[in-house]
């Protein structure tokens, strides 16, 4: 028989169908036993009676996690045993049960809390929780709707490679990889330059980017690998002008989770972002100044949450923008203005109590960023391949990057970055624990 989805049950009362799926729950009620089985559309009960002698067989050997079929008639429930959720109104009378694929005891009931070390060792069974579900769906969604508002706004997608020849940032550490011929190849640890080279053709262009940081950073921020949606756009008078599309995208953002979502913020006891019409803004003296602190050259993390509390309960925003870093604290290819100095056309976006973007103007005068470079102890020569897009004339331009796993995490308020990374690497993890 062919298979009908759990969603479709509703609109198949009285009817012979066949479903599969995977077994969430077993629970024996005297003489019958009722599954809880779902499938990618919803999960449904399914009743196995005495009336079915062959499918009740099968069933008392039925756990949790089998994958299963299952052949009977739609029942609607009555008033009083309605179940949960959208499907709790019918239920599938078991007639034949056919084992699909076994499942060995599980190491500990799906959804209850385990520790998360725990959780990472057993990703290809715990990613099956509804928690993860949640997690995944969320991120899916915000990739989406982040792509779409990029689009709308007339930038071109491109794909940025991963195999680099030196380290875009100048500063953040890189995996090597051996290349050809004894050649040290690096895995990028930012789209940054393919992305100002994209200017060149497109004007505006965006990637979604794998990024690889070599850092030695254990904390609950910081992923050995990551994802970012990067953009950058030509024709810009400051960094106002990529701050507002990104704040375009964020309201683009906000708006589509809260509509498609929901149920999932009320699973996470949060609620939809908070965006006003205009995030607001603070120079970075100024952030440090409202939070009571000295002049200082950076943010320490307490003061991003404290500054995003300032932010949610004075102006009503999850998100708060920061800008005029002092321009030595900040990659060497972003633009300073010399009314400006020593501070440099620099922002981030903070949400939620973390930096979750970064962007700004970016120098594009050739010969500027060459004295950039030589300032920063830079050879010029390494940087050849990159630099064409510069002899060659480009554009003033800016653009920023949006970690996905941050921004998915802050979303749901998801304590620990990692958690909203589905296969996380970290100092101590490849898949499975490095070493104890
Ligand atoms: P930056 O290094 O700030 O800027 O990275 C941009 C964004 O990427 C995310 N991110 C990370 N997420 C998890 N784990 C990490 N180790 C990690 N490192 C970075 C953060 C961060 O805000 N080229 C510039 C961007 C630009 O100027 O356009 C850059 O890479 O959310």
């Amino acid at each position: 028989m062919e298979r009908t989805l759990n969603k479709e049950l509703p609109n198949s009362v009285g009817k012979s169908v066949s479903i599969s799926g995977r077994i969430e729950v077993r629970r024996d009620h005297g003489k019958l036993i009722f599954l809880d089985v779902r499938d990618r559309s919803g999960t449904v009960q399914v009743v196995v009676s005495p009336k079915a002698p062959g499918a009740l067989e099968v069933a008392k050997d039925l756990r949790a996690q089998w994958v299963v079929s299952i052949e009977g008639e739609v029942k609607a429930r009555t008033e009083n045993t309605k179940g949960e959720g959208p499907l709790g109104g019918v239920e599938l009378v078991a007639q034949a049960i056919q084992v699909l694929a076994k499942a060995e005891e599980l190491p500990f009931e799906l959804g209850t809390e385990v520790n998360i070390d725990t959780h990472f060792d057993h990703l290809p069974l715990t990613l099956r929780s509804e928690r993860s579900r949640d997690i995944f769906t969320m991120q899916a969604s915000i990739l989406e709707s982040y792509r779409a508002s990029l689009r709308r706004q007339e930038f071109t997608e491109f794909q940025a490679p991963a195999l680099v020849g030196g380290d875009a940032e100048g500063g953040a550490a890189a995996f090597k990889v051996e290349y050809y011929n004894d050649k040290t190849a690096f895995l990028a640890t930012s789209p940054q330059f393919y992305k100002q080279i994209m200017v060149g053709p497109f004007e505006r262009a965006f990637t979604v980017a794998k990024i690889f940081r070599a850092e030695k950073s254990a904390t609950t921020r910081h992923l050995s690998e990551a994802n970012c949606i990067d953009f950058e756009m030509g024709f810009i008078d400051d960094e106002r002008e990529p701050m507002h599309v990104l704040q375009e995208v964020m309201r683009d953002v906000v708006s589509y989770v809260s509509k498609e979502h929901a149920d999932m913020f009320a699973r996470f006891g949060t609620t939809p972002p908070l965006i006003p019409d205009e995030i607001p803004v603070l120079t970075l003296q100024e952030a440090l100044k409202t939070l009571g602190k000295k002049e200082a050259p950076d943010m320490e993390p307490e003061d991003e949450r404290g500054i995003c509390e300032w932010a949610k309960k004075e102006k009503g925003s999850d998100f708060v923008f920061i800008t005029r870093y002092p321009t030595k604290k900040r990659a060497f290819y972003t633009y300073e203005d010399p009314a400006e100095a020593p501070y440099s056309r620099g922002f981030d976006l903070l949400f939620r109590g973390l930096e979750i973007n970064s962007g700004s103007q970016r120098i594009h005068d050739y010969e500027a960023l060459i004295a950039r470079m030589k300032e920063r102890g830079l050879d010029p020569e390494k940087f050849s391949f990159y630099l064409q897009a510069f002899k060659y004339g480009l554009p003033p331009h800016g653009g920023c990057s949006t970690g996905l796993e941050r921004f998915t995490a802050r979303m749901l308020e998801v304590p620990n970055v990692k958690e909203a990374s589905a296969f996380p690497r970290d100092m101590s993890r490849i898949d499975t624990r490095i070493s104890d």
